[in-house]
């Protein structure tokens, strides 16, 4: 009768910590899954883009992909005094630029500016910015103490 009765325990405890294991997966894959986003959505990278992605918050680490046919447009990484004029030349001479049709650019912290430079591109609109987030202090606590509670029921005897 007793050893039945501490049988099911066990089998509480163990479902219980189960069920953590299963929240603790969830929230880190939350703090650490980047996403990836086409820019400009079904249409890719094109004219008219400007406003895109507007009101997303976007986190440090995401993938913007710019899709467009290789050769007509490209993706070059500016700062904000070349993003507002469409003059490449504000930009710092090391600025990166991408050209393959296919360009996965990884979000940096703070805002990141983005805008073809072929001749009258971005005055047509090839342009894009956006801020990139890192995750906020009160979600990484939360993830602590997920861990905390389930240390204990580890280590307080709650399985045997
Ligand atoms: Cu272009």
């Amino acid at each position: 009768m007793s050893s039945q009765g501490r049988g099911s325990a066990v089998v509480a405890a163990t479902a219980a910590v189960v069920c953590l294991l299963l929240v603790l997966n969830f929230e880190m894959a939350q703090a650490t899954e980047a996403r990836t986003y086409k820019v400009g959505g079904a249409k890719g990278w094109t004219f008219h883009d400007v406003g895109w992605g507007k009101g997303v918050m976007f986190n440090v680490g995401d993938i913007f992909v710019f899709d467009y046919k290789h050769g007509y447009h490209d993706v070059a990484i500016v700062n904000e005094a070349a993003y507002d004029s469409c003059n490449i030349n504000k930009a710092p001479a090391n600025a990166t630029v991408y050209y393959s049709g296919h360009d996965r650019i990884k979000l940096v912290k703070g805002m990141n500016y983005f805008i073809c430079t072929f001749k009258g591109h971005c005055q047509a609109g090839m342009k894009d910015c956006c801020h990139g987030n890192v995750a906020t202090e009160s979600s990484l606590n939360e993830q602590y103490y997920v861990i905390m509670i389930w240390e204990n029921i580890l280590y307080t005897g709650g399985v045997n």
